[in-house]
């Protein structure tokens, strides 16, 4: 048996039932609960939250971290826990908008260990062990290969904790300059796993939470990527990220 299977096998299933609740609650009133700045909140990322707690703690004790409740006791003091988006894409998911998904990663300290990834509109399941390899729907996934900047497509995004000010706007328009298309698909989450499987050869994002980039940056170095991660001076869950089908696409 492959090491973390029972883990994979667990976040998978969590994933899965999850999902499938998101797409039944889509089919009636979304109840939105916040919308603060650049960020909303549905009853329903409680929802599927609730079931992914639920259906972990059924087969381990590893604590978690979470969108909606934040750190379970012992997250900070465990060499092991759960990071979970209940639904990436939440204003996608809002508003009819196709691309987001159910993210669950599994992390040792600073080292992603798996990933799941579960696009639910699309009955898509994206998952990975580090070290072991990367999947969908059973079918391995690789990253692209690609290494021509001038060739390449970059996903991002603008997270809901930055500004949109000039200087992170210049930022952006400097590094997308040099590639061939931009995509910003509204989720983090899939837009790894989109690198992990080589329909895109980078994702970035400027402090974007751990939550939503977790399972994805574990899914992409299963399947053969590269990532870089810098942590945010201002906020403890927050990380810069830069992942890609290959080192040479760094600009
Ligand atoms: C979203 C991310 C997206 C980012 C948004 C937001 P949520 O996650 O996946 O890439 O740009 O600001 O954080 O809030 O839908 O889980």
């Amino acid at each position: 048996m492959m090491q973390w299977q029972i883990e994979l096998d667990a976040a998978i299933e969590a994933a899965r039932k999850a999902g499938s609740r998101l797409r039944e609650i889509a089919e009636t009133e979304l109840e939105v609960i916040s919308s603060r700045g650049r960020d909303i909140k549905l009853r329903a990322d409680q929802e599927s939250e609730k079931i992914i707690i639920e259906t972990l703690g059924g087969v381990s004790d590893i604590p978690v971290l979470a969108e909606e409740s934040g750190e379970s006791e012992g997250f900070r003091d465990s060499e092991c826990g759960w990071m979970i988006d209940p639904v990436d894409g939440t204003l996608n998911y809002s508003r009819g908008i196709p691309p987001c998904c159910v993210s669950i990663g599994l992390w040792e300290k600073d080292n992603p260990v798996l990933g799941v990834v579960y696009d639910f509109n699309r009955d898509e399941c994206f998952y990975g062990v580090v070290g072991e390899g990367a999947w969908c729907d059973g079918k391995e996934i690789r990253v692209s290969g690609r290494e021509d900047v001038s060739q390449a497509i970059i996903a991002t995004g603008f997270p809901v904790n930055r500004d949109f000010g000039e200087n992170g706007l210049q930022r952006f328009l400097n590094q997308a300059q040099k590639f061939k298309k931009v995509r910003m698909l509204g989720t983090a989450a899939l837009s790894l796993a989109y690198v992990a499987c080589g329909r895109v050869d980078v994702y970035t994002e400027e402090e974007i939470m751990m939550w939503d980039v977790a399972a994805g940056i574990a899914l992409v170095l299963a399947a053969g990527g590269w990532v870089d991660i810098k942590r945010s001076e201002r906020l403890v869950h927050a990380r810069t990220v830069f992942a890609a089908a290959s080192s040479s696409l760094q600009v």
